[in-house]
């Protein structure tokens, strides 16, 4: 199984997306997805002009030696852009294997360790009624695990609220939008909304936040211990991600589970928080953590430490990666939770998919390989629009973690 050719394709049906296209000599076709919201175009960079050639010719059976060829091979280790490449490679030489064996991917990977993910969708709101009704409109779609967000007192945008049902936090601008942040104000509000969540939604629904990246160690603190009552599944990036000591000083004032990784993209981001217990479950995406190789081994070991996945599924995660994530989530053993955002109509005439959202969980499907497809006549309906991610600033102007 030669690869014979390494194509790019770029698309923005709701919002852009980044594909690597493998085709092999027997005529299979494996997609990997290397999407990197708001900053595309670099991975586009990275894969076409060094890496497309160097695939040109190779097995595309020998995953594990063309994974290290590309880390160790290029010198310049880690860092988003890289491992967002070598991801789009890995996964889709995955997608080939698990297609030349006739298997969907999860078969290679050890088979089904379950019968279906758990996903937990979004829900937001500006005040409490419009959350209360996105929270009871997720539960009719059968989500059993909800992630709540809402807006602050005093701010005029805050992160995960969003203006329709698809989330999307990337505008399609020149320009990065401003929005608005205030920690002592979150930090006032945010407990009595779970309180009020509780009290209408009942004691068993799983309950998911995320203060991405915003509070001090000792403000994350204090809402870690203040949320204990309402017994939240995770408290997901409560410090910015990059400092990862500061989860020593949350961890040793609450008990509420702790979530970090998004922004992570090797198992040396890791090896302090999952070695010294002091995470309860991944959140990297296969997209940003070199793909599906790197991602498992990262797994494995929180394994050992009883650290389960909570792999991140936003809109920026292509169809493509969220196929690689549940073939994954249903093999491994210390599967947590998937985050699953639904796509827009627009991504679906793209890339077509198998995967099944059925009683609030996902499944993979039994399509040979990943079982997505991409349309490459639709794709090329939806050219590259520029895009970028929001920033933050504090009431004086000083810019601070979005
Ligand atoms: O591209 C950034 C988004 O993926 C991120 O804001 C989503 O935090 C996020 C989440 O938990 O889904
Ligand atoms: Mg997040």
């Amino acid at each position: 199984m030669i690869i014979e050719s390494a194509e790019v394709v770029v698309t923005s049906p709701d919002r852009n997306f980044v594909t690597l296209r493998l085709t092999t000599d027997d005529g299979l076709v494996g997609l990997g997805d290397a999407t990197l919201n708001g900053r595309e175009r670099s991975v586009v960079a990275y894969l076409a002009e060094h890496v497309a050639p160097l695939l040109v010719g190779r097995d595309a059976h020998r995953i594990e030696d063309t994974w290290q060829f590309l880390y160790r091979g290029a010198y310049w280790r880690r860092g988003p852009v890289t491992m967002a490449a070598i991801a789009a490679v890995d996964v889709a030489l995955w997608d080939l294997k698990a297609q030349a064996a006739g298997m969907p991917l999860y078969q290679l990977l050890g088979g089904a360790s379950r019968t279906g993910l758990l996903a937990y969708g979004h829900a937001s709101g500006p005040s409490l009624p419009s959350l209360f009704e996105s929270i009871h409109q997720l539960l009719e779609e059968g989500y059993r695990a909800i992630r709540v967000q809402t807006s602050v007192p005093g701010l005029s945008k805050v992160y995960g609220v969003g203006s329709s049902a698809l989330y999307e936090p990337a505008g399609r601008v020149p320009m990065p939008v401003e929005e608005d942040w205030d920690s002592r104000s979150y930090l006032r509000h945010i407990p009595g909304v779970f309180e009020a969540v509780r009290a209408e939604f009942g004691p068993s629904l799983p309950l998911l936040h995320d203060v991405h990246h915003r509070l001090t160690p000792i403000e994350a603190a204090r809402l870690g211990k203040e949320l204990e009552p309402y017994d939240l599944f995770w408290l997901e990036d409560c410090t910015p991600a990059e400092d990862t000591s500061a989860l020593r000083l949350v961890r040793q004032h609450t008990t509420t589970p702790l979530a970090i990784g998004e922004v992570f993209n090797s198992v040396y981001d890791y090896r302090s928080l999952i070695s010294e217990r002091l995470i309860d479950y991944v959140r990297s995406a296969v997209t940003h953590t070199g793909g599906i190789t790197h991602l498992k081994r990262i797994l494995e070991y929180a394994g050992q430490y009883g650290i389960k996945s909570g792999i991140h599924g936003p809109t920026d995660i292509s169809p493509v990666g969220m196929a690689a994530a549940l073939h994954l989530g249903l093999a491994v053993h210390n599967f947590g939770i998937q985050e699953y955002m639904k796509h827009g109509a627009l991504t679906d005439s793209v890339f077509s998919q198998s995967f099944t959202f059925t009683d609030g969980l996902l499944h993979p499907g039994s399509a040979p390989g990943l079982g997505v497809g991409l349309d490459l006549d639709a794709a090329g309906r939806f050219p590259y629009q520029t895009a970028y991610l929001p920033i933050n600033r504090l009431k004086d102007g000083t810019l601070h973690d979005w």
